[in-house]
């Protein structure tokens, strides 16, 4: 193996990725899983976690389940006890459950701004709280958020998800000032729009899938495997001075008005 290629090899890895069961997170997952590492896919639906685990597997790769509520403090520390314990160390953490609930912000439910805000956000710091201290024992770790396009940008009806997302890259920013001396980098992915079960609705919606097409210099919708790459560098030794930062997977739509 060239030197190069052994610095995107996640061989020897375990990771565990938040929502993994299923849309960009399933796809992250499989590139993870693609590029050597053991994986790990967490969701509520212990039904889809076994579902996707099957898939993984019967594509040849090394996959497990663990269904747990990422919100819920104390099942993540003994899920996380548990995983650790019975599949191994978690090198790398992908936070990448996120929900959506719009509406109008002055028709907005509170208690649909608290759990967006609670499953989007918190849990990652939840996750990453019971993670890293493993990784700092081990010198070493990597934390991957997923972010969004609405880590910086905002449209009507996503307030909540917005408010989420931009926490989230400020979090990001966070977590890598106080862990980098720990040799755990933590960066983000910022997706643009990307055709999955979250945004189906959207794409279908002709207006709205013509004006995404136009307001994103691509073109196009992004496809779920065009954020990989992203991940395996970020999750890899290719990354090892890279902190803090949010790369945005957006066919341009953020870099232009
Ligand atoms: C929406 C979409 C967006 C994107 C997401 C991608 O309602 O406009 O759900 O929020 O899907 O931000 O990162």
């Amino acid at each position: 193996m060239s030197n190069l290629t052994s610095l995107y090899s996640l061989e020897g890895k375990t990771a565990l990725v938040t929502g993994g069961y299923r849309g960009l997170g399933l796809s992250i997952s499989r590139g993870l899983a693609g590029a050597g590492a053991k994986i790990i896919l967490n969701g509520r639906s212990a039904d889809g976690v076994e579902a996707a685990v099957e898939g993984l597997r019967k594509e040849g790769y090394d996959a497990h389940g663990a269904p747990f509520d990422i919100t819920d403090e104390k099942a993540v520390g003994q899920s996380i006890e548990n995983l650790t314990t019975n599949i191994g160390p978690i090198d790398i953490l992908v936070n990448n459950a996120g929900i959506q609930k719009r509406h109008k912000l002055e028709e907005m439910p509170v208690e649909d701004f608290r759990t967006v805000l609670e499953v989007n956000l918190t849990a990652a710091f939840i996750v990453a709280k019971a993670v890293v201290p493993g990784m700092m024992e081990r010198e070493g770790g990597k934390v991957i958020n997923i972010c969004s396009l609405m880590s910086d940008l905002a449209r009507p009806t996503t307030g909540n998800y917005a408010a989420a997302k931009g926490g989230l890259r400020m979090l990001t920013r966070a977590m890598a000032g106080e862990w980098a001396s720990s040799n755990i980098q933590v960066n983000g992915i910022g997706p643009g729009y990307f055709a999955t079960e979250m945004t189906q609705k959207l794409k279908d919606d002709p207006d709205f899938n013509s004006w995404i097409c136009g307001r994103t210099p691509a073109g196009r919708w992004g496809m779920p495997e065009e954020l990989q790459g992203l991940a395996v560098f970020l999750a890899s030794g290719a990354s090892s001075f890279v902190n803090g930062q949010v790369i945005f997977v957006d066919g341009g739509l953020t870099a232009v008005i």
